[in-house]
């Protein structure tokens, strides 16, 4: 009878923390658990992400609609943008995967993503989750815009020439941005759970600041050549270097 007892309470308990592990799952996939605190004696996360190989051709994207405005040359795609000197790669996001608590997340600033000379710009944008974009259309014809969410609510919709919509993004993921119009458009929203992340910059360098002293696994994500982890131990006060290679896929 008291081992039967046992046995039931043991399932109980079982079931109770299977329930609360599920409930951390699901805060963690809102990007609920990350916690604001004043950091004190932060370190520094630094390096650079290289391309391993000889530097790939530039692809071209065709231009063929509204010539007057987006011009009558073709232009050039910015899926992989590769230094010919540093080999550095532009437009890496290089995030901590997952941190508990750190600096305050910047979720109010307006972030901007434009439709310019037919192209998006930036080509890739890193939010924290929770953040609203202005998506803005700075040419004289018509734009879509064409979100490929999965988690966040998706939209499809034309923007005039001059015109503004606001979108907000409450959950972390990787959202493709395309024009329907313009076939040869398209750019990225990255939303993150916690603050830390940067997008290098023409040679492929990055720097998150401000991080609480600590182990980290840290992630660089490229939309052609995929994702790369690394470890990195923070120490207070300090530059921490963290260096990414991607080869050639
Ligand atoms: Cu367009």
């Amino acid at each position: 009878m008291v081992k039967s007892l046992r046995i039931v309470i043991g399932i109980g308990c079982l079931a109770l923390g299977v329930m609360w592990m599920n409930q951390v799952v699901m805060a963690q996939a809102k990007g609920q658990t990350y916690k604001e605190i004043e950091v004190k004696d932060g370190g520094t996360i630094v390096g650079t992400v290289k391309y391993d190989g000889d530097v790939p051709a530039v692809k071209v994207l065709k231009v063929d609609k509204d010539e007057q405005t987006c011009g009558h040359d073709n232009k050039q795609s910015e899926e992989l943008v590769v230094n010919g000197e540093s080999k550095g790669i532009k437009n890496v996001v290089v995030s901590i995967v997952e941190i508990a608590e750190g600096k305050k997340v910047e979720a109010t600033m307006t972030v901007v993503l434009d439709q310019k000379e037919c192209l998006f710009s930036p080509h890739v944008l890193v939010i924290s989750a929770g953040s609203s974009v202005d998506l803005l259309n700075s040419d004289n014809v018509m734009h879509n815009l064409h979100s490929w969410s999965i988690k966040n609510a998706a939209f499809n919709e034309g923007v005039s020439g001059g015109g503004k919509m606001t979108k907000k993004f409450d959950l972390p993921e990787v959202v493709k941005i395309t024009c329907d119009v313009h076939k040869w458009m398209s750019s990225f929203i990255v939303v993150k759970a916690n603050p830390y992340f940067a997008v290098t910059d023409e040679n492929g360098r990055f720097k998150i600041e401000n991080v609480p002293s600590g182990a980290y696994k840290i992630e660089a994500w490229q939309e052609k050549l995929g994702k790369k982890t690394s470890d990195v131990t923070v120490k207070a006060k300090e530059e921490n270097v963290v260096d990414f290679s991607f080869a050639k896929k």
